[in-house]
């Protein structure tokens, strides 16, 4: 395939990645354990696949990058309150919907966030969840990924392990996105290079300690070791870890992340990018692919931001003649 191609189908992979992982996932949320009947039939019968909140802001977000060519803080907070308030029932966390209120009332984007939780910012994964799009626009300039995965979390997840979690997810995103499928994979690099974005001990301890769940820890050791919960801390290493114990298969990555159980959508979610921006749309089961709801519009955003990524590659190549 040409290199543009290529591309094209990464994208598309990542952004429908995104959407199949949620709607799959979404029945699970929250359940404790998982019905392995239940996940069998998803292959073959999955019913409606209707996505939550986690590909809802993801929408959000390409919107906002597309509309004002790169990150603009106080439009992509304006576009995810505008969506909220059109479809409030897609199963928001508590967070985003104060953050809109405040936003509202006139408070600033990057100051409304920091008011959650008694001031200490929302740890949760919500900012991890919709990064996707920032991590294509960007995927070719490592520092642009993390200083716009960590000003998009801004809006609604201040703490700092929310802020960690959607660089992680960003910076692994761009780091498979380009991955040239001739060379073998090899999980230990890409986790050394996440080490080195993510400063907190706790995230740092997970992925030191991942490498040796790999290949195959039983499940209750990886649920005790990763987390299975709504933190970023939890569900963005639980995530890495089902798409690198399943580098090969999107299905086995996504059906895996929801074998964890807990925020079954947002860990199917995230590992659905990253297999999607490894593998492509193309290794994506046909029937997840075309049934999903708003595919259609997921493809033709994620070609958006294939072009203003190509866009953003030329004009840096501009500045440096
Ligand atoms: O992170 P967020 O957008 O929620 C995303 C989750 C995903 O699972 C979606 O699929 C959807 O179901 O919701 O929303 P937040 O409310 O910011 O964070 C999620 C939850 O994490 C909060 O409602 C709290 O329960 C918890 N949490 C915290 N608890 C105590 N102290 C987040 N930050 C804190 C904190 O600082
Ligand atoms: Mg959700
Ligand atoms: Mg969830």
């Amino acid at each position: 395939m040409m290199e543009e191609e290529r591309l094209r189908d990464r994208f598309r992979g990542a952004m429908l990645g995104v959407a199949v992982g949620d709607a799959l996932g979404a029945p699970f949320e929250g359940m404790g354990m998982v019905n392995h009947a239940g996940l069998e039939r998803l292959e073959a019968e999955p019913g409606p696949l209707r996505y939550t909140d986690d590909t809802h802001m993801t929408l959000g977000m390409a919107e906002s990058l597309l509309e004002r060519r790169g990150f603009d803080g106080e439009h992509m907070a304006m576009t995810f309150a505008r969506n909220y308030r059109q479809e409030p029932w897609r199963g928001y966390g508590a967070g985003p919907p104060q953050v809109f209120r405040l936003l509202a009332q006139g408070i600033t984007w990057d100051q409304a966030g920091s008011t959650l939780f008694g001031g200490t910012g929302s740890f949760g994964n919500g900012a991890a969840m919709r990064v996707t799009p920032a991590a294509l626009v960007y995927y070719r300039h490592p520092q642009s990924v993390v200083s716009v995965a960590a000003q998009s979390a801004l809006i609604t997840h201040s703490h700092e392990l929310g802020i960690e979690g959607a660089i992680l997810q960003a910076c692994a995103i761009a780091y498979l996105v380009q991955w040239d499928p001739g060379t073998p994979f090899n999980p230990a690099a890409l986790l050394r290079l996440l080490e080195g974005v993510a400063p907190s001990p706790e995230f740092r301890r997970k992925l030191k300690r991942m490498v040796t769940l790999l290949p195959r820890a039983p499940l209750g050791e990886v649920t005790k070791e990763m987390g299975n919960g709504i933190a970023a801390h939890e569900a963005v290493p639980a995530a890495l870890y089902a798409f690198l114990r399943n580098p090969n298969s999107f299905s086995k990555a996504v059906l895996y992340a929801i074998s964890l159980g807990g925020d079954t959508d947002t860990i199917a979610s995230m590992a659905g990018a990253l297999s999607g921006a490894y593998l492509g749309e193309s290794a994506i089961p046909l029937l997840w692919r075309e049934e999903v709801e708003s595919a259609s519009r997921l493809r033709e955003l994620a070609d958006q931001l294939l072009e203003l990524a190509l866009e953003i590659d030329s004009q840096e190549e501009e500045h440096n003649l």
